[in-house]
């Protein structure tokens, strides 16, 4: 007989965050997020990091009784009648978030992958075996590689709300991270930094920020500056679909695919107009917007209108993931991974999901370089060369650092209530008064 479940617990947790811009409006001074953390019969433990918040905790809790005194072989078992107790939520609209509407991510984020990453780590340690030798088709790859993820950010000093500001004695990035960008010239300062920091080879930018046009010249300056990069740029569907064409027509050179760049207009669905988009620009297609799940992209496939699925793990679950990326890759389309903040356990779970992806895969999201520095895990390698090498080690292949974990949930409790989950309008109501979340108007446009 193989190791039991011999306790679960689940802390919610805060870290530090810097005022970063999107769409639904700046990031907090604090994010948050939630851990699982398992202990088995022969002493191991295995940990899960999922999103934060009250009603994301208060799920992962009611997961205990169908978890302790299991078999951790039994994964699957378990994992399918957390699935079948789930219900959907009084004020979980099923919009999803073909919109970024942030109050309606937490239903997006499937609750239950902090369980299953946290049993296949353990059952991984229990095997002898890696996390990605687990899922799928087992272990493609040894190394995963991240794009270098860059947002504008405001001046958190203008708000007076308690964010931390930049370490001056750091290098290049501890030093520019948490200063304000607003500028194509201060975002390439940023990406630089970021490259000389983790040898990134790609680049991703956050829009849905300042004028369209503006969001070009920055990719087109990000281009100029790293000339053999792939970069690609996130609306997240704020732009009438005649910019999007537009734009992305005179840019062609500077872009390699472009992240949601249009959505719900007019009539249409953002499903149709992303077809549009992409039959009037022939320019690749990705999201995590229209197909976070499994008929929302059938639809888009049935429709064309992606080529690039970003299929986060916390949307689909490990395994879920990976039946993705095997589907993406029969169909000659691409895998990829969306990202939100979050601590170096979640970007273990990407580096060990994408090392299980097979065929080629597109750079991973992460938000991590904005949380650098706050590490849960002793042993959490670095990203170098824009890449994270899997370590030698079984299950998730990261040891949890209880003194740390506990001090992030001792900030979690210091919260207040109602900003223990992501509320991106606060921070933006001291710089422009009275500032609310519309789909269809970048931040800065209001
Ligand atoms: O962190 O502000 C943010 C992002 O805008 C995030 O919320 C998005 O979900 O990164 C995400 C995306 O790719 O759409
Ligand atoms: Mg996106």
């Amino acid at each position: 007989m193989g190791p039991k479940v011999t306790e679960m617990q689940v802390y919610p947790i805060a870290g530090f965050d810097s005022m970063l811009l999107s769409l639904s409006g700046a990031h907090a001074p604090y994010f948050t997020r939630n851990i699982v953390v398992l202990k088995d019969s022969l002493g191991h433990v295995g940990i899960g990091e999922i999103h934060g918040g009250e009603y994301t905790c208060h799920q992962l809790e009611s997961y205990i009784p169908g978890v302790v005194g299991q078999e951790v072989t039994h994964y699957r078992d378990i994992l399918r009648q957390l699935r079948q107790g789930n219900r959907q939520a009084a004020d979980d609209n099923g919009e999803g978030i073909q919109s970024l509407d942030i109050d309606q991510l937490k239903y997006v984020v499937q609750s239950e992958t902090a369980v299953e990453c946290a049993l296949l780590d353990l059952l991984g340690q229990y095997l002898d075996l890696p996390l990605a030798a687990l899922l799928g088709d087992g272990q493609q790859r040894d190394r995963v590689e991240f794009l270098g993820y860059m947002f504008y950010v405001q001046d958190a000093a203008r708000t007076g709300l308690p964010y931390v500001t930049g370490d001056p004695t750091g290098d290049d990035w501890e030093r520019v991270r948490r200063l304000p960008a607003m500028t194509p010239e201060a975002v390439v300062e940023k990406a630089k930094a970021a490259y000389a920091r983790y040898g990134f080879k790609n680049f991703k930018l956050k829009g849905g920020v300042l004028a369209p046009e503006v969001e070009m010249a920055t990719v087109q300056a990000l281009h100029e500056a790293f000339p053999k990069a792939h970069i690609n740029l996130d609306p997240n569907g704020s732009w009438p679909l005649a910019t999007a064409i537009r734009l992305t027509n005179q840019y062609r050179d500077a872009i390699t695919y472009m992240e949601d760049p249009c959505g719900a207009e007019r009539g249409f669905s953002g499903r149709e107009t992303m077809a549009a988009f992409r039959q009037a620009t022939g320019c690749p297609v990705a999201t995590n917007m229209i197909a976070t799940n499994w008929p929302q992209f059938h639809h888009a496939v049935v429709q064309h209108a992606v080529d690039i699925v970003l299929a986060d793990p916390h949307f689909w679950g490990l395994a879920g993931s990976i039946r993705m990326a095997q589907v993406l890759n029969d169909w000659g389309l691409t895998w990829g991974s969306h990202s939100n903040n979050h601590f170096d356990i979640t970007l273990m779970t990407y580096a060990q999901v994408a090392a299980a992806a097979p065929g080629h895969i597109t750079p991973v999201d992460t938000h991590f370089i904005w949380q650098d520095g706050q590490q849960l895990c002793n042993d959490m390698p670095s990203i170098q060369n824009g890449e994270i090498v899997l370590p030698n080690r079984p299950g998730l292949g990261i040891t949890l650092n209880m003194a740390k974990l506990q001090a992030a949930h001792a900030r979690y409790l210091a919260l207040p209530v109602n900003i223990r989950d992501r509320h991106d309008e606060v921070a933006m109501q001291p710089i422009i008064p009275g500032w609310r979340f519309d789909p269809k108007r970048p931040v800065m446009c209001h």
